[in-house]
């Protein structure tokens, strides 16, 4: 707790001094997590200088740089060409994953194919001290980070001061998880306090959080500099609060998504694309809290040319990757012995029974699926599947697919592991014209992932196309 609790007591009795009996107590209290949010020891926000913006008027060149810039390594950084908008004021960035595979996209870090790239804005405001704000639906995959964030990097004091909201969360307490949110906050890149926090836990009725169910959320934070204090919050409850490592310096704001691919500090991005989406951003200044002046260098973001001009709809995002097989070279394989190939999300496979080469018992054809184009066709003892990460309980799914000839598709539920299977769903399939599937699919309770598998036996075939896995 360093000195603030000394603090804490002595002003404390100065107020009671100054103010006799009448302060109100909770104005005094210190913030705990699992509080709800209010402001703290009396400090006053600046109304008159209130930043928001609900992107109904698009990205504004007034307010925001859009990032076009790499950093963390082994990555296509954040580009223009991932931002975008809808018509009612929903900003949307999209992050492409390991399996993007539609080459419309050109990375600007070390990966240049376009995947793992994301999208950022970063205020042409300078931001200190006070409230910080963003209504959002994150990016529901593990691999991208979604981050919402103050930076100042000064190289020639090594100064680094920097406040963050990550997600997904389990960077700490591992495994990796929607369930969990981090929060960090730097002085220097060494000095730094991290949490990373089970939201459910700081509900006192203990109820199920899972911060990418498709709903909106609301996080942010506190910045106080005197005293020194941050405090953290989703939804309006405090998630973690900091009284070491405090920024003071003036800063720019970050929000976005991007891929630390090296670090894979949140995982692994299984996934071809998917979207985050803000419905505002908001920024009250704190009145009377000191700060260091200081402007934060910055380069690397689009022209003016480069903005986004026309709205798009919101997408509604296929979990399975190149489920209408349309991106899939031909599969070829050296011998008999290659048993699993990856290709753009799928894991191409044989039983262990299954002798003859991969090549033979699967294939990728052009002019036999769905509209006569691409589909994926499964002989004898091949298999073809699929993982889903952050699949967690209660969400539901329409899950739809077309196919011919004979054949299973299977549907599995895991938990912690893919050894801890929760539930299991069959669909037989037998028929020689090409036709529709469709299921619900709700995850059960401990849910973590699934896993969507195709397979045949001996002496039959089973074609597969149009692959849907849609949240509902
Ligand atoms: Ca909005
Ligand atoms: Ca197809």
């Amino acid at each position: 707790m360093k000195n603030f609790a000394h603090k804490f007591i002595s002003l404390f009795m100065l107020l009671l001094f100054i103010n006799g009996c009448t302060t109100s107590p909770d104005v005094l209290a210190q913030p705990k997590q699992g509080d709800n949010l209010s402001l703290f020891n009396g400090v006053k926000m600046d109304y008159e200088h209130t930043f928001f913006d609900d992107f109904s008027n698009g990205v504004s060149k007034e307010y925001w740089y859009i990032g076009n810039q790499a950093w963390g390594g082994n990555n296509g950084g954040v580009v223009p060409a991932n931002v975008n908008y809808t018509d009612d004021g929903v900003l949307v960035l999209s992050g492409n994953g390991k399996y993007y595979s539609d080459n419309d996209i050109r990375g600007v870090g070390d990966i240049k194919d376009g995947r793992y790239t994301g999208a950022a804005l970063i205020s042409k405001f300078k931001v200190r001290s006070g409230r910080f704000e963003i209504k959002m639906k994150v990016l529901p995959r593990q691999g991208a980070c979604t981050a919402f964030w103050t930076y100042a990097n000064d190289a020639n004091t090594g100064a680094n001061h920097e406040i963050d909201i990550e997600l997904p969360g389990g960077n700490i307490k591992r495994p990796v998880t929607f369930e969990n949110v981090l929060n960090t906050n730097y002085i220097t890149e060494r000095f730094k306090q991290s949490q990373d926090t089970s939201v459910s836990s700081v509900y006192n009725n203990g109820q199920e959080v899972f911060l990418n169910d498709g709903s909106w959320h609301v996080f942010g934070f506190d910045w106080y500099t005197n005293p020194e204090i941050i405090v953290y919050y989703v939804d309006g409850k405090i998630t973690a609060i900091s009284d070491v490592f405090v920024p003071n310096m003036e800063s720019r704001l970050w929000l976005g998504c991007w891929f630390p691919v090296s670090s894979a500090f949140v995982g692994t991005a299984n996934f071809e694309k998917d979207n985050m989406y803000v419905d505002y951003v908001k920024y009250i200044p704190f009145l009377d809290q000191p700060y260091q002046e200081f402007d934060p260098p910055f380069s690397g973001y689009a022209l003016d040319n480069e903005y986004p001009t026309t709205p798009i709809s919101v997408p509604n995002i296929n979990k399975i990757s190149n489920g209408t097989c349309e991106n899939l070279p031909t599969l070829t394989v050296e011998n008999e012995n290659v048993d699993t190939v990856e290709l753009y999300g799928w894991n191409l496979s044989k039983k262990l029974s299954e002798t003859k080469r991969l090549d033979e018992v699967i294939s990728i054809e052009d002019g036999v699926g769905f509209d006569n184009s691409k589909a994926l066709i499964i002989r004898d003892d091949g298999l073809a599947y699929q993982n889903i990460d952050s699949v967690y309980h209660n969400f539901k799914f329409d899950f739809s697919f077309y196919a011919k000839g004979k054949g299973r598709a299977i549907v599995v539920f895991y938990g912690k592991t893919t050894s801890d299977t929760l539930d299991m769903q069959t669909f037989n399939i037998d028929n020689e014209n090409l036709s529709i599937f469709t299921k619900e699919l709700v995850a059960p309770e401990n849910c973590q992932s699934m896993m969507i598998d195709f397979d045949t036996s001996v002496g039959n075939q089973l074609l597969i196309d149009n692959l849907s896995l849609l949240k509902k």
